[in-house]
């Protein structure tokens, strides 16, 4: 048979999470979980997204120690710093360098349709800053700078992708094909888990610590969460997210970290209580989360390794960066020296 000469290139991925807070099961199931399931079949970028943090006001210390942690997160959880380009977003000044000229290729219009942004700023009245309301187009400067095909992110992401799908095909269409168009990834279950307090509203790592489990909260802590989760005053374990939110959220993160559906989950447990459903889910989370929990401490523990992992791949993260800024200052006209 002939043999193909032909190399088959790998196409780009890019995703980053906000280092602004414990990172959550929410996070873990509808983000990280895919980047380890996808990152083989794809030149991967994931960044600890520093800078769309300082959005609310951050605690200094806190967000170093949550930047690192986030790092250290993602190693843990399987992506390798040698086949992945993990950094920090502030890293590397192309964020925010691309990110001022896409601020005038978009509109105020389109920006204050974003639901993350009528969120955030009924959440947070007493600081409504500029970086909040442009926050989707530093979004989209990160995905665009490395001509992103794939963005595996959560559902409420869903319209930040579409923004800066627009965005990127309004600049090419004046310019040229300067950008790829980037395609979401968002998984079909777990897309979106919310909050335990209040199933009605989406697991959040900025809102209360009761509201929500972390990744690496101990299984003590995990347990006595998922104990206390809101449910309903039924006494059915029936998946029905419209009327009964609290108990089908349980159904849904059990599934999701059983690899099941939620209505599987839901028939398995039928005539028990909800006690039974709390503990199931608590259990196989605790086990999900166990091997993830050990792996980071080692890592943590090493600042070294880890600040020398941070620095090489921002070095990788900016020559790729750089190469796409340069043909964007060149062709809108900026004078190159
Ligand atoms: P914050 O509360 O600080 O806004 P967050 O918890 O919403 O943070 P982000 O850092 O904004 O998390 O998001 C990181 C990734 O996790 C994104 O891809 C996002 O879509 C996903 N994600 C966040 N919350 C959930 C959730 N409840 N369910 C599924 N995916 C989620
Ligand atoms: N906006 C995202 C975090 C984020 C991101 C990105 C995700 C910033 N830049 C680029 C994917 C690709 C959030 O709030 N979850």
């Amino acid at each position: 048979m002939e043999q193909s000469n032909e190399v088959i290139q790998k196409k780009n991925l890019f995703s980053g999470i906000q280092p602004s807070g414990n990172i959550t099961l929410g996070n873990y199931l509808g983000a990280l979980r895919n980047f380890v399931l996808l990152h083989e079949q794809y030149n991967c970028l994931f960044c600890v997204v520093d800078l769309h943090a300082l959005t609310l006001r951050q605690d200094p210390a806190a967000l170093r120690r949550n930047s690192a942690s986030l790092a250290a997160l993602y190693i843990a959880c399987g992506l390798d710093p040698e086949k992945n380009i993990i950094y920090c977003q502030s890293h590397v000044p192309e964020h925010a360098e691309l990110g001022w000229i896409l601020n005038c290729f978009t509109y105020m219009g389109e920006l204050s349709r974003m639901t993350q942004f009528k969120d955030k700023s009924q959440k947070h009245a007493d600081n409504i800053n500029a970086g909040l309301f442009t926050y989707p187009v530093l979004m989209a400067s990160d995905i665009l700078l490395y001509q992103t095909h794939v963005v595996p992110v959560g559902a409420d992401q869903k319209q930040h992708l579409e923004i800066c799908r627009d965005i990127a095909g309004r600049f090419n269409s004046i310019y040229g094909d300067v950008f790829v168009i980037p395609e979401p990834y968002i998984p079909k279950t777990s897309a979106r888990i919310m909050s335990l307090s209040d199933p009605t509203r989406k697991m959040s790592k900025s809102d209360a610590e009761d509201s929500y489990v972390a990744v690496l909260d101990a299984p003590d802590a995990i347990r006595r969460k998922f104990k206390r989760a809101v449910t309903d005053s039924e006494a059915e374990i029936r998946y029905d997210p419209e009327n009964k939110p609290g108990v089908s959220n349980l159904l849904s993160i059990l599934a999701a970290v059983k690899g099941t559906t939620p209505e599987e989950e839901a028939s398995a447990l039928s005539g028990l209580g909800y006690g039974a459903l709390k503990e199931a889910t608590a259990q196989a989370v605790v086990e999900a989360l166990a091997p993830i929990q050990a792996r980071y401490q080692e890592i943590i523990k090493d600042k070294d390794y880890l600040n020398a992992i941070l620095k090489t791949n921002a070095e990788k993260a900016h020559a790729i960066a750089f190469r796409t800024l340069r043909k964007v200052y060149k062709k809108i006209g900026l004078y190159q020296i």
